[in-house]
């Protein structure tokens, strides 16, 4: 690369990651072949439109991109329509709110500081701003409320729910979410960004069949590229016809939301890189991951409860832990701090019911993907929990905390990176 200073920079980073834990939940380590995709040609060209009806020429290879990733996703979760354009996450969201509801109209979400995601219907997103924003929340247990949900749903009769989460260590329900989404035949909108690539594995429930539109990022558990796609049910999508709000048209109704609704041309580097990672989620081996993840994270919860971390909801179901410190008597932010000196990255995050402020919390938010795709077992587990604890314990002692940090070091020599 003739830019030097950015190749030093991407050196860096790679060794960072290379010679760290990387523990943020919601992060993961692409494979090489995801990487070239990504890298590639496709990225000079403009495509605005879909496959067979675009609004430039030269799409004919970039239309075979698509279908392929199309294809694909409908394949991986068993739906008859996928859409593999959105930018990333919250244009994702954004399009779903544009297909299903009008400004002005209710929606619901769960609130942030509870475990959802800003355009979940936060007030200061344009979820909260242009919609009538209704949030639900947590028991004190940690666990999602059911009983509130319906009291909420039959006193607002939103126009649409989402459902999903970033830090939110149980299973959704979906049959109950359904159920009380029809006590106001309310659109179910399932955003599994964090826990795709277990429900592709079967290590989580699948929403499809239940809810009515699915939302997913790609780069999380999934393991691709930065994007999303939005996969329903319903008759063949007619981008060029308006079509009426009803559930047979959702394919229509997504696809229109895109664009024109929302963005220009789709990245189609990203939309190749998307395809690679959907064919390496459909392999045997991946349903093994998905497993190993969980398998995972269990371990590490156990190991922490035992030296008298509190999880929220006493342990896990899925990819994440969420660990409320205040008996430690440490600051989420301190927390992460420490442990970022000691080469383990987390990050800090609020706790349900938190007496701290959001950007000051009480916790750290941690997860199980990006190591399981280095290959780590329980056994690496238990050492991940011990390095934890010293770090947390030695904050603010930079010696103590390097002296870790080279102890990491060591172990990630023998998990390298995905090539
Ligand atoms: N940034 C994502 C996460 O960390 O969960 C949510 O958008």
């Amino acid at each position: 690369m003739n830019d030097t200073a950015i190749a030093r920079l991407i050196a860096a980073e790679e060794k960072r990651q290379r010679e760290g834990l990387e523990m943020i939940p919601s992060e993961n380590h692409t494979s090489s072949d995801v990487l070239k995709a990504l890298g590639s040609r496709l990225t000079d060209k403009y495509s605005e439109g879909y496959p067979g009806i675009r609004y430039y020429g030269g799409c004919e290879i970039v239309d075979e991109v698509e279908n392929l990733a199309r294809k694909r996703a409908q394949a991986l979760f068993g739906v008859s329509h996928a859409n593999v354009q959105p930018y990333s996450g919250s244009p994702a969201n954004m399009a779903v709110y544009f297909a299903l509801a009008d400004p002005g109209d209710t929606v619901m979400g769960l609130e942030l500081y509870y475990g959802g995601h800003m355009t979940h219907g936060l007030k200061v997103n344009f979820s909260g701003k242009w919609f009538n924003s209704v949030q639900y929340r947590t028991g004190k247990d940690g666990y999602l409320d059911y009983g509130a949900m319906a009291a909420l749903v039959q006193e607002h009769k939103p126009k649409l729910i989402f459902v999903g989460a970033t830090a939110y260590p149980r299973v959704f329900d979906w049959q109950k979410l359904r159920d009380i989404a029809d006590l106001a035949q309310s659109f179910l909108v399932a955003d599994i960004s964090h826990i795709a690539g277990l429900v592709v594995a079967g290590a989580h429930p699948s929403p499809v069949g239940i809810a009515d539109v699915i939302t997913t990022t790609t780069h999380k558990t999934l393991r691709g590229p930065r994007g999303a796609i939005i996969l329903c049910n319903g008759l063949p999508s007619n981008p060029l016809k308006r079509a009426e709000r009803v559930k047979e048209n959702l394919p229509t109704l997504i696809d229109r939301a895109i664009i024109p609704g929302l963005q220009g041309g789709p990245h189609n580097h990203q939309t190749a890189a998307i395809a690679v990672a959907l064919h390496e989620a459909a392999q045997p081996a991946f349903k093994e991951y998905g497993r190993q993840i969980v398998a995972n994270a269990k371990t590490l919860a156990a190991a922490l409860s035992s030296v008298g971390y509190e999880l929220v909801t006493g342990g896990t179901d899925n990819h994440l832990l969420l660990i409320d410190l205040t008996n430690k008597n440490i600051k989420g932010a301190d927390a992460e701090k420490a442990l970022g000196m000691a080469g383990i990255t987390v990050n800090k995050n609020t706790v349900p019911f938190d007496s701290r402020p959001p950007f000051d919390p009480s916790g750290i938010r941690l997860g199980t993907p990006a190591l399981t795709t280095r290959g780590m077992k329980e056994t690496e587990m238990e050492q991940v929990a011990q390095w934890i604890d010293r770090a947390i314990t030695a904050h603010g002692n930079e010696k103590k905390l390097t002296a870790i940090k080279q102890e990491v070091r060591a172990l990630t020599e023998a998990f390298p990176l995905p090539n």
